[in-house]
């Protein structure tokens, strides 16, 4: 038991020493360069590869034409991170309206003019239909 308690304050005191001199350092550094070490941490890896969603230099912009009551191109296929713009130009109005839980995200206004945009980040193949003529239909695969 004696032994125990020995050991136990011996902890404690090494506890406290350690306690202290990190006090006393973090107080050290806080006058000179507490800064760039947290900026040093939140920098990204440079060598990202291709299967980061966050990496915007391949992004690119797909359009799709709402037109004589169809989608064209029906099928596109983008890469995670590109935005698919859908331009309104029929004399009726459309929608792209997302088919399923993985494509709910997808849901236009009704639109006659004017575009329409959506950022793909989960790969997959969305199908989407036109919520006044559901034979209007599209897919986009994300790959
Ligand atoms: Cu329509």
């Amino acid at each position: 038991m004696p032994i125990l308690h020995r050991s136990s304050r011996a902890r404690a005191i090494a506890a406290l020493a350690l306690t202290a001199s990190t006090i006393l350092a973090g107080c050290g550094s806080d006058d000179t360069d507490p800064a760039p070490a947290t900026t040093a941490t939140s920098v990204p890896g440079p060598t990202g590869g291709r299967a980061e969603p966050s990496a915007p230099a391949a992004a690119a912009a797909v359009t799709v034409n709402v037109d004589d009551m169809a989608f064209s191109p029906g099928n596109v296929t983008v890469r995670v991170g590109d935005t698919v713009t859908w331009t309104f130009a029929d004399s009726v109005p459309h929608s792209v309206q997302g088919i399923g839980d993985k494509a709910m995200g997808i849901n236009s206004p009704i639109l006659t003019t004017g575009e329409w945009s959506y950022t793909f980040t989960v790969p997959g193949e969305y199908r989407y239909l036109c919520s006044l003529h559901p034979d209007m239909r599209g897919t986009v695969t994300v790959e």
